[in-house]
């Protein structure tokens, strides 16, 4: 009976020692891809909107500004019983205690992914911990299986403890990284949110109150930094304290410049509106964004170096080693090509490249808005290549001519009648200057443009439609400001960027 009981205690405590692993190395994936992806603080937070009011006045009553603590307290008992319940069941019978802890992972995951503002890898850290719970399930329950009904014997005993107490111990060793891990965040977070940017010395024009159409489904002219796309190969989002930050440019220069934070920041600041595009955005697709920058012009910090005659490309490099080529005329002519430290009134968010990025009218990204920038070397590019020109992406990226059906939606149903067809036309630093829409291969018809920005943001358009039922295929092209129309020829987006018209079918009825 003893011996028994033992088993089943030692079977209890193989599921909680695999579930204190598994948490460590879960919470440890997440501080390092994505801190908001913590399984514990996914289903914390999960709990707390499901938590009906009076429970969550309750638990601020009872706990105070400990109310996190205590649910995080009550979150680690539930899981320890449900962890020692998992190594009894998996005693039992081998594969019930797995399925258990794996599904709590797999519980984790799914809360992570359907959290708004979820990142490209927020399932990372749930599966992780469901997958390191179940083998370390497995793992202990080996050394408790040989001795479930025999008399304990020192020797087995102190093999399972070990294990046992080695396997949690890791898992205290992987949460406390996580939450250094996590606290060197926060204190980027923590110094970003106390800056005050400069007053710009030349400020963005208000935008017009005609640029925004404000019709249901359209994207906004100006894009929230939340809404923002991201694009980037950076699997861990630098975390650069501005204290710590420095460009240097060099290369074919008379001079090498070196500045600081400090130094940027006292520079005359301008502000502009530029929509920034990723050469990966299909036609009809949506990684393509517009927001009122702040910074210094690049013209100006490379006038100070003094710019060799023969170079024809600054290569500028992230912290992460990501690298971009520009050409130099986009950097050094009449344009905003901007080291941005401000996006729509904020510091730079710290996945769009807290604290210093490139923004440069006219060119897709992957040329030319190099996040988290430390580095622009003055070069040529028949000397060096950049991160996706060596993918075998295009080594000049300028923008192509784009148009994009926002409303209606692909396959959405519309009643008869009186609707509406709207979307996004741009080519940044050209301008557009007209789009046109045809329903069936009809006529073209010519759109309403809102009031552009400037010429280097995208622009609204709108087309009053009476809608007949029955299936309807609806086309756009857009007309730029040097007179081209948008080509109907398609192309995918590599190697320089996607072409062809936007075309939606509705169902009208
Ligand atoms: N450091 C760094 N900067 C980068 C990239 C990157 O991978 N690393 N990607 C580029 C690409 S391809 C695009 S489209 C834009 C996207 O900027 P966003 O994420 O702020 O929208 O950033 C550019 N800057
Ligand atoms: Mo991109």
């Amino acid at each position: 009976m003893t011996a028994r009981r033992g088993g089943r205690l030692r079977s209890a405590a193989a599921g909680v020692g695999a579930a204190v692993v598994a948490v460590g190395v879960g919470e440890l994936v997440a501080a390092v891809v994505e801190p908001a992806a913590s399984p514990v603080a996914v289903i914390g937070g999960g709990l707390i909107d499901l938590a009906p009011s009076w429970a969550k006045d309750a638990a601020i009553a009872l706990f105070g500004t400990g109310d996190k603590a205590a649910l995080i307290t009550g979150i680690a008992i539930v899981l320890a019983a449900v962890a020692a319940l998992a190594g009894i069941l998996e005693a039992r019978r081998a594969g019930l205690g797995s399925v258990l802890l794996g599904a709590l992972g797999a519980l984790a995951l799914v809360v992570a992914m359907i959290r708004p503002g979820a990142g490209p890898f927020a399932w990372l850290p749930g599966l992780v911990a469901g997958v390191v719970a179940v083998i370390a399930l497995r793992l202990l329950m080996r050394t408790v299986q040989p001795a479930p009904y025999v008399r304990t014997e020192p020797e087995e005993r102190r093999r399972f403890l070990l294990w046992t107490a080695g396997v949690a111990a890791t898992g205290v060793a992987a949460l406390i990284v996580a939450n250094v891990a996590r606290g060197a965040t926060r204190s980027i977070e923590a110094v970003r949110s106390a800056l005050r940017l400069p007053q710009p010395a030349s400020p963005a024009a208000p935008v017009a109150a005609g640029a925004d159409l404000g019709i249901q489904g359209l994207a906004p002219v100006v894009t929230p930094n939340a809404e923002f796309y991201r694009i980037d190969t950076a699997l861990v989002v630098p975390r650069i304290d501005p204290a710590d930050w420095r460009l240097r440019i060099h290369g074919m220069v008379e001079r090498e410049v070196e500045i600081g934070w400090d130094e940027l920041l006292s520079l005359p600041m301008q502000e502009s509106h530029v929509t920034l595009a990723c050469v990966s955005n299909s036609v009809g697709g949506d990684l393509i964004g517009n927001a009122r920058w702040l910074g210094h012009p690049i013209r100006d910090l490379l006038a100070r170096a003094g710019v060799d005659s023969d170079a024809d490309m600054v290569l500028s490099t992230s912290s992460d080693g990501f690298t971009a080529s520009t050409p130099i005329e986009a950097l050094t002519d009449d344009r905003d090509a901007l080291l941005a430290v401000g996006m729509n009134g904020d510091p730079l968010p710290l996945e769009h490249g807290f604290p210093v990025r490139m923004v440069v009218p006219g060119l897709y990204g992957y040329v030319s808005a190099t996040k988290w920038v430390t580095n622009l070397e003055v070069t040529r590019f028949d000397r060096v290549t950049a991160y996706w020109t060596t993918r075998g992406w295009s080594d000049h990226g300028p923008v192509k001519l784009q148009s994009r059906i926002d409303v209606p939606r692909r396959g959405q149903r519309i009643e008869p009648g009186d609707a509406v067809i709207a979307g996004m036309a741009w080519q940044q630093h050209v301008g557009v200057d007209g789009v046109e829409v045809r329903v069936d291969g009809g006529s073209w018809q010519t759109a309403e443009l809102a009031s552009a920005i400037s010429a280097d943001t995208w622009v609204q358009w709108s087309l009053p439609w009476t809608a007949e039922a029955g299936a309807h295929t609806i086309e756009c092209r857009a007309v730029s400001a040097d007179g081209e129309t948008q080509t109907s020829e398609p192309a995918a987006p590599a190697p320089d960027g996607a072409q062809g018209w936007h075309r939606v079918e509705v169902t009208v009825g």
